[in-house]
């Protein structure tokens, strides 16, 4: 092979995939893997990768950016900072939401995220799509263009009063979804209960952060998770729980998956490095800990790293909800916002990876080959983008990320890059951390230095998803099929 045959050769690295861990140099030309083997030649570039993990760059598939919430607040990163946040992080593709509230046209959703994108994203993306009004234009007309147009996944809600749907919607969009080969992320939590609870404790005057996670109790998880399970059953169509919190839910899930139903699943950081008592902070300080569902208790933690070793739980994503603590998200009313008030989420899209390392792969909880696949290659399976992304070998995009497994950090805020002004994992020691990142060959992070321009970042239309095939490459026939005029199509493979 000539000299110089790569743009840019990464030499020397361990590199691990999903299933294998081998020496070898990867050679990289117009943003593509189009060698990988010992003794390549010198690239126009050549990384030093000796000592280093070379594994592919993550693909963090819930994340929101940009975004207004159901309750009206306004992320506080943008797709600048929170693209190069989780650039900092490892993360090389996102998948953020364009969120539709009630009353809005998908089209017109997706063309103001996709503009606002296109500005600011210094790493590649796709979207879903929140869908909060699945009326019958949606369904018949402009979720269907959505999804030929590679937004290929879609995600509803069974809690939050501006963007709950019922169970007859949920069918609608379900049986759409099958039609159409897309992949239904649910948000799985009974509103009701919430609400009675949550109403209950106003009333006694229980209104510090802590109680966030006394309304949310883990049944609401398990009903409406079984509740979307039975959904999903009762006409074969796939679905996937986001963000699972419970050790009861976690179990549910894996005797649905056992019982041949077609439910995927997804767990988050917090629901393994935080607990319910973290929120028992004086005054407002536990709004830092608050999302939905809630941390829980040590018994679930244990549950939820069980599920993603084992492959009950599939995904590992930061669901990055970046809310400052101040009156634009968590604290509406200052000192005296009550539990319900506060906007819901935490950060997490650059410590996502480095803390499932530390914590993980360092710590022999799980292989370095589970965790690529936790964080990159199943994401790129489920969400139809495995022709491009989540692996490393020929022909797919150089997105890599080059792990120092020696390296000793004390998460603090002032290291990270998104802007949400705190972190919840702060003070935590972790080892491990990705100390240069690459992009379709560009390298984007390196010496702690951001190296790309705002805007390079592309849009990636996704394909279906491999979830909604069965092994024969076709839609599931849904079980009331004949009655009810459900056919599964064949849609063509990834
Ligand atoms: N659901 C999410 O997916 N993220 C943040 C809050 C929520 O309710
Ligand atoms: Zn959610
Ligand atoms: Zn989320």
């Amino acid at each position: 092979m000539a000299l110089h045959d790569f743009d840019v050769t990464v030499r020397g690295g361990r590199i691990s995939t999903d299933s294998e861990t081998f020496e070898a140099d990867i050679g990289i030309k117009d943003g593509l893997i189009t060698a990988v083997a010992p003794g390549l030649p010198a690239g126009q570039r050549d990384i030093d990768a000796s000592g280093r993990w070379v594994l592919p760059g993550g693909i963090d598939s819930h994340v929101h950016i940009e975004q207004l919430s159901g309750m009206g607040m306004m992320c506080a990163d943008d797709f600048y900072s929170g693209s190069v946040s989780a650039a900092f992080g490892g993360t090389t593709t996102i998948i953020p939401f364009a969120a539709q509230h009630r009353g809005k046209r998908i089209p017109e959703v997706v063309a103001d995220y996709a503009e606002r994108a296109r500005e600011k994203a210094v790493i590649d993306y796709g979207f879903h799509l929140i869908l909060a009004d699945p009326d019958e234009r949606a369904l018949t007309l402009d979720l269907p263009q959505a999804i030929r147009d590679g937004i290929t996944s879609l995600k509803v809600y069974m809690t939050y009063n501006q963007l709950k749907l019922d169970d007859f919607q949920l069918l609608d969009v379900l049986s759409l979804a099958g039609r159409e080969g897309a992949l239904v992320m649910i948000h799985a939590e009974n509103h009701d209960m919430i609400r009675w609870i949550a109403q209950r404790l106003l009333e006694r005057g229980h209104t510090a952060p802590k109680y966030h996670a006394v309304a949310h109790d883990p049944l609401a998880e398990t009903e409406a998770s079984h509740r979307a399970i039975a959904l999903s059953r009762l006409i074969n169509v796939p679905v996937l729980l986001v963000h699972v919190a419970g050790a009861e839910t976690v179990e549910l899930i894996r005797a649905a998956q056992k019982l041949g139903s077609h439910v995927h699943a997804e767990s988050c950081p917090q629901y393994l490095f935080l607990k319910a008592e973290d929120i028992d902070l004086p005054g407002v300080e536990g709004a830092k800990f608050c999302c939905s569902p809630p941390p829980r208790d040590a018994r679930s933690q244990e549950a939820v790293w069980q599920g993603l070793k084992d492959g009950t739980l599939g995904l590992y994503s930061s669901d990055h909800a970046p809310y400052r603590f101040d009156a634009s998200g968590k604290l509406p009313q200052g000192e005296a916002t009550v539990f319900k008030d506060m906007a819901n989420g935490v950060p997490g899209i650059e410590l996502r990876m480095p803390l499932l390392f530390s914590e993980g792969v360092m710590k022999n909880r799980i292989s370095i080959n589970e965790f690529v696949a936790l964080t990159a290659t199943n994401h790129a399976r489920m969400y139809g983008l495995a022709h491009r992304k989540g692996h490393i070998a020929v022909g797919l995009d150089a997105d890599l990320a080059l792990w120092n497994p020696l390296t000793h950090t004390t998460v603090s805020t002032t290291m990270l890059h998104d802007n949400v002004g705190y972190t919840p994992y702060e003070g935590m020691q972790l080892q491990g951390w990705p100390e240069l990142v690459m992009s379709r060959g560009r390298v984007v992070v390196q010496d702690n230095t951001l190296q790309v321009q705002r805007g390079s970042g592309q849009y990636i239309p996704r394909l279906r998803p491999e979830a909604v095939f069965t092994k024969s490459g076709t839609t599931p026939a849904p079980r009331l099929s004949g009655m009810l005029g459900l056919k599964g199509k064949a849609w063509p493979t990834n």
